[in-house]
């Protein structure tokens, strides 16, 4: 009975504490609720929460895809100049934007053209096969590593994310932060110092808590100590030490006890009041003092959230794409291992974006308009993935094949040029001084001066109006142009070979053919001594089972022909019908690969 009693006595006291506490936890809960709604409007604003912290919004490229216009393999002149001369004029007539390209070295008469009428060599493109800069990289922003494990995770959780880039400064990526890592800080109970080690900043800790700085530096930083809740002084004694952050509530000696034992930082849960005098000690011993709305269980909770994503992110070892890689070798890399994002990293190492498997479904195929060519073995590599949108060229109909239907336009002229010049006319674009000089440079070099039997009256007709725009004298400009060959300085054996070089398939056996053309007997005479011990080797080397070299005198509109490969003696003999002996022949009359050595050698071989 007494103890019924007793528990009587004592139990309007109770009710009156617990009463106290809840009407104090309904005010809390009501501040937390204010407290997120302006977190919510200030990050609407972008000032506040993980928004805050990005570096940089991605900017979106203005057309980012467009179209290549592209010759063959080892460039002539014709392939060059055609290239720049047609994406000119699609970009006169077309919205979309095209870029000249190459798939090869330009060789010296072609560099004397261009320097002659001031334009640049296009790019460089020796593969075509869609890379990482062919997906759509998802353009998610990096963030500064001092953002807040809580701010984050809010930031994935809102944005569906489970992996955010941390960028530095200059724009590089820095590490990696998952849910998975917050996952593993937010369950590592024991780790109570984390605070101090990753060096969290007051602000951060602000933030988290949504709290208040009553007395403390919020622009300091977290040294030391470890994270303690601060209940009977009996128990505070033997647990907290110098240094430690201590979460209390209303308490007057747990406060006082806490600036005793030389706890670094006070968080005051509830937002409990704190007397002046506790300030003031505060103050004098150099004690951080935090108010939150939080209780003392929601505080311990998420207070370690506080930490900088800096300290928890991967930084060694990151897994990055390149926007050149092909994307058969990044879909290898995806395949074998776990993560879900990738970042991807610019010619710079400028962070861009990140992309994951579920892009790689979005690819963009390259864009291409094959020019001066239609065999298969002379186009840029991986033109297969590439989605090829026209065909414009003047040779034999030949092996390439595309996935859909294609503007193709053949015409039996000279040279691709001839077609160029009669398109500009059905536009009604008139033909700039450059363009006309590059043109013309094209129909001069494919028609040997219109000495080649592939040559037409209409390519004649076309070039010396050309020559009227660009204002050239086509005889005194072609001796310039052809003698840019003749200065060998430099020049090596595989260069010479390879410079104008094409392969050709006849049924299973492949030809490379390859042509030299010289003004001079002395260049030819040198040539020959260059290339010819070498010829077996470049036939190896390519895969092939015949290799002709055609050396050519402009002047003297003859070839000798220097050859590797089994049996090729007989059939050049009987093909030109000359004396063809050691790899050796010559053919008076013969300047053109297209119509001159090869329709004789596909008879005779396919
Ligand atoms: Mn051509």
């Amino acid at each position: 009975m007494l103890y019924n009693e007793n528990e009587q006595q004592f139990e309007n006291p109770l009710d009156e504490i617990e009463e106290g506490y809840r009407a104090k936890m309904k005010e809390a809960t009501q501040k937390i609720k204010d407290a997120s709604v302006q977190t919510e409007t200030k990050t609407a604003a972008g000032k506040d929460g993980a928004a805050g912290h990005i570096r940089k919004a991605m900017p979106a490229k203005k057309n980012p895809r467009p179209v290549f216009v592209i010759g063959h393999k080892n460039p002539d002149t014709d392939s060059i100049c055609s290239a720049i001369s047609y994406a000119w004029l699609k970009n006169q007539i077309t919205d979309t934007e095209h870029l000249p390209k190459r798939a090869g070295n330009i060789s010296r008469e072609t560099q004397f053209v261009l320097d002659h009428f001031g334009v640049e060599a296009p790019e460089l493109l020796t593969d075509v096969r869609p890379q990482i800069r062919d997906i759509d990289i998802r353009k998610a922003p990096g963030f500064d590593g001092h953002m807040s494990m809580r701010e984050a995770w809010e930031y994935m959780r809102d944005n569906v994310l489970d992996t955010l880039c941390v960028t530095k400064e200059d724009g590089s990526l820095e590490g990696l932060i998952a849910v998975k890592d917050i996952a593993d800080a937010y369950l590592d109970l024991f780790d109570t110092a984390i605070l101090g080690k990753a060096h969290t900043s007051y602000q951060n800790l602000l933030n988290t808590l949504e709290g208040k700085m009553l007395v403390g530096d919020p622009m300091g930083h977290i040294q030391r100590g470890r994270v303690h809740v601060g209940t009977s002084p009996e128990t505070m004694i033997s647990l907290i030490s110098e240094g430690d952050i201590v979460l209390v509530t209303n308490r007057y000696e747990a406060q006082m006890i806490a600036i005793d034992l030389g706890a670094s930082c006070m968080i005051v849960c509830v937002d409990s009041e704190v007397p002046e005098r506790i300030l003031e000690k505060a103050r004098q011993s150099n004690c951080a003092v935090i108010t939150t709305p939080y209780d003392t269980f929601a505080a311990s909770r998420i207070v370690s959230m506080a930490a900088p994503v800096k300290h928890f992110m991967k930084k060694d070892r990151l897994l990055t794409f390149d926007l050149d890689l092909p994307l058969d070798e990044a879909m290898k890399v995806m395949a074998s291992v776990r993560h879900r994002y990738f970042p991807v990293l610019d010619e710079n190492g400028q962070y861009v974006g990140v992309i994951s498997r579920r892009n790689l479904l979005g690819m963009h195929r390259k864009k291409l308009i094959l020019v001066d060519h239609n065999e298969k073995s002379q186009a840029v590599d991986g033109f297969q993935e590439a989605r090829i949108l026209e065909i414009i060229d003047h040779h034999r109909v030949g092996s390439l094949e595309t996935s859909g239907p294609v503007y193709f336009r053949n015409e039996p002229l000279g040279c691709t040029a001839s077609i160029l010049y009669k398109m500009y006319k059905e536009n009604d674009v008139e033909i700039p001084r450059h363009i006309a000089g590059l043109l013309m440079s094209a129909i001069l070099s494919d028609t040997l001066l219109f000495r080649s039997p592939t040559c037409t009256p209409f390519d004649t007709k076309a070039c010396k109006e050309l020559a009227g725009i660009a204002g050239e004298d086509v005889n005194e400009y072609a001796e310039k142009m052809f003698s840019a060959s003749d200065d060998l300085t430099g020049r090596t054996a595989d260069d010479l070979l390879f410079t104008d070089f094409k392969i050709f398939e006849f049924g299973d056996k492949r030809l490379g053919a390859a042509q030299g053309l010289f003004m001079s007997r002395a260049s030819c005479r040198q040539v020959e001594e260059m290339v010819s011990g070498c010829l077996d080797e470049a036939r190896e080397k390519k895969g092939l089972n015949m290799f002709i070299y055609m050396l050519t005198n402009m002047r003297d509109q003859s070839t000798r022909l220097l050859y590797a490969g089994d049996g090729l003696d007989e059939v050049i003999g009987e093909a030109y019908h000359v004396e063809a002996r050691d790899g050796k022949a010559d053919v008076s009359g013969m300047v053109s690969r297209k119509k001159q050595l090869i329709p004789p050698l596909q008879q005779l071989i396919g």
